[in-house]
């Protein structure tokens, strides 16, 4: 092989070095452009060295030189680029930054919380305190105290969940240190409201009071669109010298304003044995702004919560002189004013904790 063919047969093989070396990216393409080129069973430069029997012997050293220094340049090339390689991969476990992130599972706040919220600010801005009490009572505080006497109905396994086992003194008062004696008694039942608070609270306080009590309530009741055997209510009492029924009435107007915007308010007639006179409380329908639809069942008002004038016998059961103060209390369940607020027809929603009702409630 003569001289000039050598160096055609070069720059031949040297056009397609460059080509496939520009189009290598990884550690592997290079190995392959190695193998290609140099390894010694069937690389292309290894191929052209054997040929060096083909060439006439004054010749063989020039074509050793030129075949050699092409070999050089092309392991010099690959190694070059193997440094390229190496600068551009990232170092193991490293983050890739340009990666969109994965979404964060951010908890919010139950609607029913929401409302709680909502109820307590607005009473804790008209002065009202605060209290949560035991969920487990004894039938003094459930119902004897409120005027409901071991024969009445409300009393009834029927309506009200008693424990199999009562527990003796486990139940507690709005006391710092020692439960006054008179107030420690057999746990026997699950709340059926939490009135046995506010009477806990009126045997341990004189008035005058301002008392929001939230909390959870126990009924026998079997589950549907409007009932769950526990649900939640707020029960607010106030007693006080010269408190009237027009306070009760001013009160609620300003509460359920706040609460659900420009309703109107009105009063009707009902009973309760812990109340007298007792009334429930309705506001306008907001979905038909008064003129009747399904939401109110054609009567333009949506009934929100039920209350009264203290009964005389609350008061002398908790040792307050009913010559001498009044006042009003009410019970609203945190379930209804949810439903009505948020628009929820089923209130079983409330307690399946499915996200995808969850998630329809700001964060
Ligand atoms: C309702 C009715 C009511 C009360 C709760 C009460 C508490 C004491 C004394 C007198 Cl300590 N009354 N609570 C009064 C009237 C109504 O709740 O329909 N609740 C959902």
């Amino acid at each position: 092989m003569p001289d000039t063919e050598v160096r055609t047969a070069i720059d031949a093989l040297r056009a397609d070095f460059r080509a496939r070396l520009a189009a290598a990216t990884t550690d592997r393409d290079l190995d392959a452009l190695d193998a290609a080129f140099l390894s010694r069973k069937n690389g292309s430069v290894t191929a052209l060295l054997k040929q060096v029997g083909t060439v006439p012997p004054d010749e063989r050293r020039e074509f050793g030189r030129l075949v050699n220094a092409f070999k050089t340049e092309i392991e010099s090339a690959i190694e070059e680029k193997r440094g390229a390689v190496a600068a551009t991969r990232r170092p193991a476990g490293a983050i890739d930054p340009t990666l969109g992130s994965r979404p964060i599972p951010i908890g919010r706040i139950h609607p029913l919380m929401r409302v709680r919220q909502e109820v307590e600010d607005i009473f804790a801005r008209m002065g009202y305190e605060i209290l949560e009490g035991p969920e487990v009572e004894d039938d003094y505080h459930n119902f004897e105290a409120l005027n409901m006497p071991p024969d009445h109905p409300a009393r009834d396994m029927q309506d009200t969940l008693y424990l199999g086992v009562p527990i003796a003194g486990g139940t507690w008062g709005a006391h710092r240190g020692r439960v006054p004696e008179a107030q420690v008694r057999a746990a026997t039942l699950l709340r059926t409201h939490t009135s046995a608070m506010q009477i806990r609270y009126m045997k341990t306080f004189p008035p005058p009071i301002r008392l929001i009590v939230p909390g959870r309530v126990y009924r026998r009741d079997q589950l549907d669109l409007s009932h769950t055997p526990m649900f939640q209510q707020f029960e607010g009492l106030v007693v006080g010298r010269g408190i009237t029924l027009a306070d009760l009435k001013g009160t609620f107007e300003a509460m359920l304003r706040d609460l659900f915007g420009d309703v109107r308010v009105r009063l009707r007639p009902s009973f309760f044995p812990y109340t007298e006179p007792s009334a429930e409380v309705d506001i306008s329908c907001q979905s038909c702004g008064g003129s009747g639809c399904g939401t109110c069942k054609h009567t333009g008002w949506l009934e929100i919560l039920g209350s009264g004038m203290v009964h005389p016998a609350v008061f002398e059961a908790v040792g307050y002189d009913p010559d001498e103060v009044t006042g009003f209390a009410f019970g609203m369940g945190m379930e209804r004013v949810a439903m009505l607020k948020y628009g929820v027809d089923d209130i079983r929603l409330f307690y399946e904790n499915d996200l995808r009702f969850l998630e329809q409630f700001p964060l």
